[in-house]
């Protein structure tokens, strides 16, 4: 039987899979940790406890205790804030990871998710299409914290058998928690200002593109990740997930198809720098092949469900 640890339940991607999760393998069977309270229904849905992963003894004595196999460390500084506090958020990103990897060598929790991201790349690296295998030079605190961590995730794997897992997130999108302090949060703030002011001020300007993924197609694919049989995974670093591509612009005028006197302008900040930076598009081949990654969601699904479930939450 499964027990399932989630570290950084109250964030954007934690706060869903929890929920998916309890679904699958039984409330009591997976643990939900922050150092933040949770949203209301992980607390009513089964165990939550405030648990810090950088307080290693206590991770530690908290696997044990609870006989978890399997964990998801989802603590992060995201790429906007990282760059505001960069040594704090180097210490953050990669103790919580290295205490994850040592706890999980020393427990029987030897099962691993952690997010890698498209942070990953960087200005010398293709930005269309981008391959799984290519230029990796990110020039951002974020973007070295997940390189570095891939590369950790894999040593871990061949070193000491972790079964460490993990994707390239794009920037995802969800209408339940939003996300904090990243690049892509944009195109999350951009529907719910569209519900509540019918318009909105960009931080990035209007042909920035980058991949992103809708919550359900991301947390879907993450849980296949973690339950595909070991032999079909040919990398242990981490794999590319594209979802798709679209600029400030495109989902604009995908909004004005609902709310056709929405407005937007664009004020670009120091994320433009970061935006720039990153893959314009992905190639996520070789997860399709390996184990199977798919998508439900293109640009116009997403903004429809966006648009109806933000205007149902706020009236
Ligand atoms: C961010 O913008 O920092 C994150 C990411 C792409 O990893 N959403």
């Amino acid at each position: 039987m499964e027990r399932i640890l989630v570290i950084g339940c109250s964030g954007q991607i934690g706060s869903e899979l929890v929920l998916e999760l309890r679904k699958t393998y039984g409330n009591d069977n997976v643990f939900a940790t922050d150092i933040k309270d949770p949203p209301e229904e992980i607390r009513e849905t089964g165990p939550f406890q405030i648990l810090d992963v950088l307080d290693y003894k206590n991770l530690l004595h908290f696997l044990v205790r609870h006989n978890i196999t399997q964990v998801y460390n989802l603590a992060a500084v995201l790429s906007g804030n990282a760059e505001k506090i960069p040594l704090q958020a180097w210490d953050i990103n990669m103790r919580a990871l290295m205490n994850t990897l040592q706890a999980a060598q020393q427990s029987s929790a030897k099962k691993l998710f952690w997010p890698s991201s498209i942070a990953v790349f960087g200005p010398t690296t293709p930005r269309h299409n981008t391959p799984q295998l290519t230029v990796m030079e990110p020039n951002t605190v974020y973007g070295i914290s997940k390189l570095a961590g891939e590369r950790w995730g894999e040593y871990f794997f061949n070193k000491y058998g972790v079964d460490f897992r993990s994707v390239r997130y794009p920037g995802l999108i969800s209408y339940k928690t939003e996300p904090g302090g990243g690049t892509t949060d944009y195109a999350v703030e951009i529907f719910f200002e569209a519900i509540k002011n019918n318009s909105y001020e960009c931080f990035l300007s209007e042909n920035t593109a980058l991949p992103m993924m809708f919550m359900d197609d991301a947390i879907k694919n993450t849980i296949k990740l973690m339950d595909a049989d070991p032999d079909t995974l040919s990398l242990r670093s981490s794999y590319n997930m594209a979802g798709m591509s679209f600029t400030p612009k495109q989902i604009a005028d995908e909004i004005r198809k609902h709310h056709p006197d929405f407005s937007i302008t664009y004020k670009p900040d120091f994320r433009q720098a970061i935006a720039d930076s990153w893959p314009a598009s992905i190639d996520d081949s070789v997860a399709r092949k390996d184990w199977g990654l798919f998508d439900e969601f293109d640009i116009e699904k997403l903004s429809s469900t966006m648009l109806f479930k933000i205007e149902e939450r706020i009236t």
